[in-house]
């Protein structure tokens, strides 16, 4: 009757204790849900919409339909839905209206980035950006936002489930971990190194190489041609304008890239995407703030979130001109930065 002779739980192991099930009753007994990842869903979204609506049907038979909004444009993304073989399908009107549950996954209730009607009580939500009020009428809700992924907390629901993920789950998640953590580089926690290496050795190796060396269309090139020649530098801080691009996710590539630039440690990227105009906001500064930062310059005209060193917002032109907003953004954000907004910067190239 020695405690020695008991295996010791590991702290994630307490941590998880009762969840899943609290998890599985927070259907309440339906036999369907709808998974709802944010709009324009990135591998995260689409790693972690996955590996719950598979926990859903492994424990309780529960029949999951992953639906989204928008596009996924990224190349590597496109490249990620293709190997994992239609995981999911574009969200119709009648979707909403249907009375089947609704769970939400790396977003929440009124994050703006979710096609979730707001007279909508979803069931279930589990995401790890900062927690919103609205989220505390879900049936069940899992948010955390220290942690780096969401793809991290639906591992964690697997482990303590008992669900050995197949090669495909397994590089879903690892990559959904990759690209929110920048390969563990960027807000990555001890939850999420231990999800990583969890996932490792269970992935499918030369299809993620392939995910990652995905091939773009020539309009990448264009975009790119235009964020260079847009691009102007001011004290630390890269802001250009792509103009019209093919797919939203282009402005966060463009900021990635522009990021590497010595020197630089605020970068905003514009661009339209079908009568809105899409911000990219990054950061080197170790304090993060891009969250803040494009919060404050989005404001009451658009809809606005993201991390510490990494965020995004959407601004609805309602027929303005988008090279004139993009212009009075620009002097938000010198304004916002405390630099000199009578400066013009100096071109990139
Ligand atoms: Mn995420």
């Amino acid at each position: 009757m020695s405690v020695a002779h008991e295996k010791r739980r590991s702290p994630v192991e307490v941590f998880m204790e009762g969840r899943v099930e609290a998890l599985l009753a927070a259907l309440n007994g339906a036999d369907e849900v709808l998974i709802l990842p944010h709009n324009d869903p990135d591998p995260d979204a689409i790693a972690s919409a996955m590996a719950l609506c598979h926990i859903l049907t492994e424990k309780i038979g529960v029949q999951g339909e992953i639906a989204y909004r928008g596009i996924v444009g990224r190349a590597e993304n496109r490249a990620l839905v293709r190997y994992l073989g239609k995981p999911m399908r574009r969200l119709v009107g009648s979707d909403l209206r249907q009375k089947t549950p609704i769970a939400l996954v790396d977003t929440q209730p009124g994050a703006g980035n979710n096609a979730l009607p707001v007279s909508t009580t979803p069931a279930i939500v589990i995401d790890h950006h900062a927690l919103r009020d609205e989220t505390s009428i879900a049936a069940f809700a899992d948010v955390r936002p220290g942690v780096g992924a969401t793809s991290t907390i639906l591992t964690e629901y697997l482990q303590e489930a008992g669900i050995e993920p197949d090669p495909a789950l397994a590089t879903a998640l690892f990559y959904g971990i990759k690209t929110d953590t920048m390969g563990l580089g960027r807000g990555a926690t001890d939850a999420d190194i231990a999800a990583y290496f969890y996932l490792q050795p269970r992935i499918d190796v030369e299809a993620l190489v392939e995910i990652e060396r995905a091939q773009v269309p020539a309009d990448y090139f264009k975009s790119f041609d235009a964020t260079l020649q847009t691009a102007r530098v001011y004290d630390g801080a890269v802001i250009s304008y792509t103009g019209p691009m093919g797919y939203p996710d282009l402005a966060a590539e463009m900021a990635d890239l522009l990021l590497r630039l010595e020197g630089s440690k605020w970068v905003i990227c514009m661009g339209v995407y079908k009568d809105t105009l899409i911000l990219a906001v990054r950061t080197r500064s170790r304090r993060g703030g891009a969250g803040r930062l494009v919060q404050k310059i989005v404001g009451d005209d658009g809809s606005a979130g993201g991390h510490g060193t990494l965020a995004g917002g959407q601004i609805p032109l309602r027929g303005r001109n988008p090279e004139e907003l993009a212009q009075a953004i620009t002097q938000r954000i010198l304004e916002h930065l405390k630099l000199d907004d009578d400066d013009e910067g100096q071109p990139l190239v």
